[in-house]
């Protein structure tokens, strides 16, 4: 048996879809999903079969004009991981086609692109209809040279195989990377982290979501088979600690619910999640906090 295997990064910008994208190819939501923007902050990977193909999706953070450190760590981790992959999808939003952000990324495109397959994915055209489509196409295909073009519903799954069978045949031949059973490349308390995280960024609104970070602390296995989970959101100000706690603590506590009730369903067990709120002003300039999320803390610089 002849077997292939490889790194398949999701690049685009926020929004796009890489996450559902991802966690549709492997099955599983192993990356986080909001409407908002920027919400992954780090690359994940999950893994897929194809066939003899074992395939490891890269979810990138979305590609933007960094202000903060943490963006530049972002976008500086986005690159990174187009540039380690075997091959490339860019994923556009149908709807919105060819934006100021995309045009940077099609620059960018031109640098890391030598050598390296890069396909289009044009997501989301459930929302268009498909004469828009095929104008687009041929306008990104003329700005540059992707080897394939998939027009693509990564909610609805439309086009999803098909990508999926094409990018089994682009990857080298090798071994696996990873056991057959194994879906993500990323450890069960940053998942854990993450989840709590989801339910924070659907719950509060205007720039709150991104002056946050969730880390798991403790992880503790009782006997009786389920698992303590102690997680500590840091926020910059007294008063966002406030809001993330909510009138009587109603906030929190329906944030706890959420991510508790999703983590039971993904660990397939129960679950005993306390979250605690603590002011942190300086967290975005601490180097722990980064690795944590599984960023370079000297990305952000420069
Ligand atoms: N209508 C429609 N919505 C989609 C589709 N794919 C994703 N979405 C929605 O688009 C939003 C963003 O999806 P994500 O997967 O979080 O996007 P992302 O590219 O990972 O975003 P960042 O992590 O912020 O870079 C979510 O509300 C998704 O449900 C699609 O095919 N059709
Ligand atoms: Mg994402």
């Amino acid at each position: 048996m002849t077997t292939r295997a490889g790194f398949i990064a999701l690049i685009g910008e926020p929004n796009a879809g890489k996450s559902t994208l991802l966690n549709r190819m492997v099955g599983a939501k192993v990356s986080i999903v909001t409407h908002k923007v920027q919400t992954t902050r780090a690359r994940i990977r999950g893994v897929a079969m194809e066939g003899d193909a074992q395939l490891v999706f890269v979810d990138t953070p979305g590609l933007f004009k960094p202000r903060r450190r943490l963006d530049r760590a972002m976008v500086a981790a986005a690159w990174g991981g187009a540039a380690d992959a075997d091959v490339v999808v860019l994923m556009i939003e149908a709807h919105r086609g060819i934006t100021e952000g995309v045009e940077r990324i099609l620059e960018g495109l031109e640098e890391i692109g030598q050598g390296r397959t890069i396909a289009l994915a044009i997501n989301k055209i459930d929302k268009v209809p498909s004469e828009k489509l095929l104008a687009l196409t041929s306008d990104l295909n003329e700005r540059y040279p992707f080897a394939e073009t998939f027009m693509i519903s990564a909610e609805r799954g439309y086009g999803v195989e098909d990508l999926r069978k094409w990018l089994a045949a682009e990857l080298p031949e090798g071994p696996w990377l990873y056991p057959e059973d194994q879906i993500a490349d990323l450890p069960m308390r940053m998942i854990a982290a993450e989840m709590t995280r989801e339910k924070l960024t659907l719950r509060l609104h205007q720039e709150l979501p991104y002056q946050l970070t969730v880390e798991t602390e403790n992880w503790e296995e009782r006997k009786d088979g389920s698992a303590k989970i102690d997680q500590v959101i840091y926020v910059m100000r007294d008063g966002h600690k406030g809001i993330v706690l909510g009138k009587r603590g109603e906030t929190i506590k329906a944030v706890s619910q959420a991510a508790r009730a999703e983590l039971e369903e993904f660990l397939d067990r129960k679950v005993h999640l306390f979250l605690q709120v603590k002011v942190r002003p300086n967290w975005l300039e601490e180097s722990e906090r980064y690795s944590e999320m599984g960023l370079d803390f000297k990305d952000g610089n420069a």
